[in-house]
């Protein structure tokens, strides 16, 4: 029995006001999508089906280097950070996956926590190591790198961190590992940009021999930050390199804020699915650099199109196609249990508009040259509201119509600002 955050009765009654003008609104698109072919019930299945894990990381507020602003009620510890992704589980029920970090996500017994992540409905996605911040009495400094540190001490010290962060992933039902490096350098000739790929493919082949069979190692690429001239694994090219060499189970992630400005990320996507090496996502959005925005709040449209994408694969799968979805962002203003509920709906949005595509009509306007047609068939899809669809499938998994009403009344931060210690205030990321 899972144990709930909230209570269902408050949860229930709320829905009981909102289910008849629901049902209207439900019922109307689907005279509309019908009168298009589309069963808008099939959509409404597709949407109950899909799921996105959300970052352990993401349920305190986050920071810049200039500051981190505390909120009352802050989860301090593994143990209340997975209560709160029970809520926005709860609440929303296409979240029912942890992405944990270590060491920040650290405890003695992990048999237990994925026994009580289960207890509230919850399991884990891939583990995350960091190599990217010195643990008090490390032996070793990341300063100059990890995985492609010149110093063959270092890059053991970090090869060992991500067997260990395996280790743990496995005791907690795990089946990834995500590699993210900072390492890279901020001058000109500070490293040579060759040999660094070629000392982190050493280390990370050594990553790679320790993955149990059942695994996948997601390589995630990022420009810049905190290195800002060179970073290792710099792009979907560095990335791709990196997972042909290692091998048929290293695939790689694409976190949708670690690309300059205007990239086309959608068409990395489609190039990552024709190598068969599109590994997963972290979703957020941004509007400069890695900004970790709430996903679909700056750029809704991007969103869609990466999930045109996404829908296209589906219907064209390469060997093992199965695409770790999850969420990656810093709250540094607002409520993260309302950011995730907001970004988790923003996201399955995307999902549920990219599958109302009339995909016969898109591909034969695309041979046929008819561009405008194909732009329109598509836009078509985009300006669909399927908010009622949304909806209707959280109600019918037990979760709340409107999320953020329900969340609100439950008043769950402010009784959980009377139970949990203050968390310093400070800068960063946690
Ligand atoms: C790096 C990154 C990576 C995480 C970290 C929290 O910018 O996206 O995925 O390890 O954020
Ligand atoms: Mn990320």
């Amino acid at each position: 029995m899972t144990n709930l955050p909230i209570s269902g009765d408050l949860v229930a009654q709320h829905n009981a006001a909102r289910g008849e003008a629901l049902q209207d609104d439900y019922d109307s698109l689907g005279r509309k999508l019908e009168r298009s072919g589309i069963a808008i019930d099939a959509i409404k299945d597709r949407v109950k089906e899909w799921s996105v894990a959300v970052p352990s990381w993401g349920t305190g507020r986050g920071g810049t280097r200039f500051a981190k602003f505390a909120m009352g009620g802050e989860p301090t510890n593994i143990h209340e950070k997975l209560e709160d992704c029970a809520v926005i589980q709860q609440l929303g029920r296409s979240t029912p996956r942890v992405s944990p970090h270590f060491p920040w996500d650290k405890v003695d017994d992990y048999a237990g926590l994925a026994e009580e992540a289960a207890g509230l409905g919850l399991s884990f996605d891939a583990v995350n190591s960091n190599t990217f911040q010195d643990q008090p009495g490390q032996a070793h400094s990341y300063e100059t790198g990890s995985l492609s540190s010149t110093s063959q001490a270092t890059r053991q010290q970090a090869i060992e961190h991500n067997v260990e962060c395996i280790e743990i992933g496995r005791k907690l039902g795990s089946r990834a590992l995500t590699v993210w490096v900072g390492d890279g350098t901020n001058f000109p000739g500070q490293q040579d940009l060759g040999r660094s790929l070629d000392r982190y493919l050493e280390s990370a082949a050594q990553v790679y021999s320790a993955l149990p069979d059942d695994w996948t190692m997601l390589l995630e690429h990022k420009m810049f930050e905190p290195a800002f001239y060179s970073s290792v694994i710099s792009d979907w090219g560095s990335s791709l390199i990196a997972a042909q060499e290692l091998g048929e189970r290293c695939r790689c992630l694409i976190d949708l804020g670690h690309h300059a400005p205007n990239v086309n990320i959608e068409q990395i996507v489609a190039r990552l699915h024709h190598a068969g090496k599109l590994g997963g996502f972290h979703f957020n959005d941004s509007k400069y650099g890695d900004d970790d925005l709430d996903s679909g709040s700056i750029d809704p449209h991007q969103l869609f199109l990466v999930f045109n994408e996404l829908v296209e694969a589906e219907n064209n799968p390469r060997a093992g196609f199965d695409p770790a979805y999850m969420i990656d962002q810093s709250h540094n203003v607002t409520d993260p249990i309302e950011s995730m509920l907001s970004s988790a709906e923003a996201i399955a949005g995307c999902y549920a508009r990219a599958s109302l595509v009339d995909r016969a009509a898109l591909h034969e306007a695309q041979e046929s040259n008819d561009v405008m047609l194909a732009f329109r068939t598509l836009r078509k899809a985009y300006e669909t509201d399927v908010g009622p669809i949304l909806a209707k499938a959280r109600q019918e998994q037990g979760g709340a119509i409107d999320w953020l009403g329900a969340y609100r009344e439950s008043r769950y931060r402010d009784r959980k600002a009377q139970e949990r210690k203050p968390v310093e205030l400070g800068a960063g990321i946690v």
